[in-house]
């Protein structure tokens, strides 16, 4: 059965990869909405070889829409949500607003897809640092739980949107044209530098974004008693995130039981070729769908100790290709009945 889908959200980064993969997923659309805030509006983009128009989103945008991918930013889904699922349409949410709700799944498929059965309309798609990390952890934490985990990021431009990655390219040129480069998108110039993630510190000094991968972490894996510590970094890569994960487990866990796991786990590559110190690299792992995972080696701190090295598409699987892997879910599981959404209370 063919279903009625919008995209809200439909010109940024993620929103241009859902509408790609809806096409190469052979997802069945009826009809596709496009969707997005009044700057957009009117701008067309490419569906099955046609050219769809962005509408600005309204009360009415969602009527007879069966699925709605969203990915416009918190306060668009917050602001957007009650009229989504009141219309009769499940959510897959790509923001942040919804995902420590205790009502709404966080799903990342390989995981936790039964989680999916519990939706009340809105399903969050986990933060993208997160998803990478967990598809590469959690097939280890399935045969051994991991006690602890410590993670330092490399995050790409695209994290922070299309134009944070067309301002990376404008820096670029800048200093290579011997110009001071500057910064509106993203809070300084990244281009031949890095920075600490600019999410918004708590009192204990940890970022949002750290948090995020904290707190979503222990929720996708159903472990509240995970001990993780990140450090979030932004780098001048474009679209792919890198990841140096080191997990303590409570014995020790051979490296070559864990390559071997690894080399068998759903959407997961392992790239390793230790005598040409051939790893995976950002850019290899952009526009692949599985995250590339390599340097799997043993802790030298630790007896119970493994360190990982992973990269994985921010704007895929990070993303657009974990939405959209959501909603292939729903349509097989048959939970995207409008009857499973009218009792939400969403962010309530
Ligand atoms: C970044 N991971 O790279 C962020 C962007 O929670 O969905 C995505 C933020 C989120 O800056």
């Amino acid at each position: 059965k063919e279903i009625n889908v919008a995209i809200l959200g439909a010109s940024g980064a993620v929103g241009t990869e859902l509408i790609e993969l809806l096409e190469s997923h052979h997802f069945p659309v009826a009809n596709l909405k496009l969707l997005a805030s009044g700057r957009s509006a009117g701008k067309t983009l490419l569906f099955k070889g046609q050219a769809l128009t962005i509408e600005e989103v309204n009360e009415g945008s969602f009527k007879g829409i069966d699925l709605v991918l969203a990915s416009a930013g918190g306060s668009i889904s917050k602001a957007w949500a009650k009229t989504i699922v009141s219309s009769g349409a499940v959510m897959v949410d790509n923001s942040s607003a919804f995902r420590m709700d205790p009502k709404v799944p966080l799903i990342v498929p390989e995981i936790n897809p039964q989680a999916a059965a519990e939706h009340q309309g809105i399903i969050a798609n986990p933060n993208c640092t997160t998803i990478i990390m967990a598809v590469a952890v959690y097939p280890l934490h399935k045969v051994q739980p991991v006690k602890r985990m410590v993670v330092a990021t490399y995050q790409s431009a695209s994290g922070a949107g299309a134009r944070a990655m067309e301002e990376v390219k404008i820096q670029a040129q800048a200093i290579l044209n011997q110009q001071t480069p500057t910064a509106e998108i993203l809070p300084y110039p990244l281009a031949f530098n890095l920075f600490p993630h600019n999410s918004a510190l708590n009192e204990l000094g940890y970022c949002e974004e750290e948090m995020k991968m904290i707190n979503e972490t222990r929720k996708i894996f159903g472990d509240s008693e995970i001990r993780i510590s990140a450090t979030c970094v932004r780098v001048p890569v474009l679209r792919a995130h890198s990841e140096a994960v080191n997990l303590e487990f409570e014995q020790p866990f051979p490296v070559k039981k864990a390559q071997e796991i690894l080399a068998s786990a759903a959407g997961v590559k392992v790239v390793e070729d230790w005598q040409k110190n051939y790893f995976p690299m950002p850019i290899e792992a952009s526009g692949q769908d599985d995250v590339l995972v390599g340097r799997i080696r043993q802790d030298l701190s630790h007896p119970n100790g493994l360190e990982l090295w992973l990269c994985g598409d921010q704007i895929r699987k990070g993303a657009a290709l974990n939405a959209i892997q959501i909603a292939e879910l729903l349509l097989q599981e048959n939970l995207l009945h409008p009857s499973k959404t009218v009792a939400v209370s969403v962010g309530q």
